[in-house]
């Protein structure tokens, strides 16, 4: 693969450059935008910046992160030459940070998912990578940028994640290339698996296992979701990423063709995170204004949480299961 590009020329002719990620940031959009920043620091000796809403704390082992800034204390009377989005599917997956994208004197898109729309002036969208990780560390390799650990490690991170431990479908030969080369820079892959997977605190287990249980099979269990409510998170005290890793769990019971949650992010407003087997859950999410990948797509239904799952699963009905 060969990315057609001139992030090169770009990032030259621009002086003050901004990463956004995109909104409930993930594994991917950290470890890219925390990768892009060290590698641009590291080849460009420019002045980058990263915007986040939150940082999940999961990930604060990520080197670079510790420099990101937040939307809520940022000057929002800054302007950008480049804003650089990593991860964003599409430009309402940027949330408020969006004001900078908007202004910005040339934006650039680095993404993966197949439903990008390349809304930026520049597009980098590659869907058979497994993650924007993989297109930033091809992109490193393409340019002869000089990788160094802290990048490899944030990019080894966005990979890891984004394939659910090389183990999702979009696992690539280039893919575990990418990533054992990344390993050259000193990454050890024992570390960043318990960094990311063996570091959630007491009520993060005891909320996904609360979740877990009432969950709720159909059509012979081979539909299965289960309801999260606003009360619940903030009862167990839980962060914005409480429900990371809850659908693949759903997904790996055997009868499951179909697996989702539904999320109550705001008074009718339902976020669902589904995750399929074989069936093309990016078209049951798109009927609703969301996409993402054939096995792992994600919609928001403006509708109370019993509502959205009513109109979710009257789609689901339709389908052969
Ligand atoms: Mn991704």
């Amino acid at each position: 693969m060969s990315l057609d590009n001139n992030i090169d020329y770009i990032i030259k002719s621009s002086k003050k450059i901004l990463i956004i990620s995109h909104i409930n940031p993930d594994g991917d959009t950290l470890g890219s935008m925390s990768g892009l920043y060290s590698l641009i620091r590291e080849n460009y000796k420019k002045d980058a910046d990263m915007l986040l809403d939150n940082l999940p704390a999961t990930y604060e082992f990520l080197p670079a992160i510790k420099n990101a800034k937040f939307y809520n204390t940022i000057d929002k009377s800054l302007v950008y030459d480049l804003v650089i989005t990593v991860d964003v599917a599409a430009i309402d997956r940027m949330d408020e940070v969006k004001v900078f994208f908007e202004k910005a004197h040339s934006t650039l898109n680095i993404d993966h998912h197949a439903t990008n729309n390349s809304y930026a002036q520049n597009n980098i969208v590659v869907p058979e990578a497994s993650s924007t990780g993989e297109v930033i560390a091809s992109l490193a390799q393409e340019n002869g940028w000089k990788m160094n650990y802290d990048a490899a490690l944030a990019l080894y991170t966005a990979i890891l994640t984004d394939t659910g431990s090389f183990k999702f479908s979009n696992t690539s030969p280039k893919t575990l290339e990418t990533a054992a080369k990344l390993l050259e820079y000193g990454v050890k892959p024992h570390d960043v698996y318990k960094w990311c997977y063996e570091s959630y605190p007491k009520n993060f287990f005891l909320f996904q296992n609360y979740c877990l249980n009432k969950a709720v099979f159909l059509k012979n269990d081979r539909v299965v979701y289960t309801e999260i409510y606003k009360k619940d998170v903030e009862k167990f005290a839980v962060g914005p990423d409480c429900t990371e890793g809850l659908t693949e769990k759903l997904r790996a019971i055997s009868s499951t063709e179909i697996a989702f949650i539904a999320k109550e992010i705001a008074p009718g407003m339902t976020k669902f995170s589904m995750r399929s087997k074989n069936t093309d859950v990016s078209a049951i999410c798109a009927m609703f204004g969301g996409g993402g990948h054939k096995l792992a797509a994600g919609c928001v239904v403006k509708s109370s949480v019993k509502t959205a799952v009513d109109k979710v699963l009257a789609q689901i009905e339709n389908l052969e299961l």
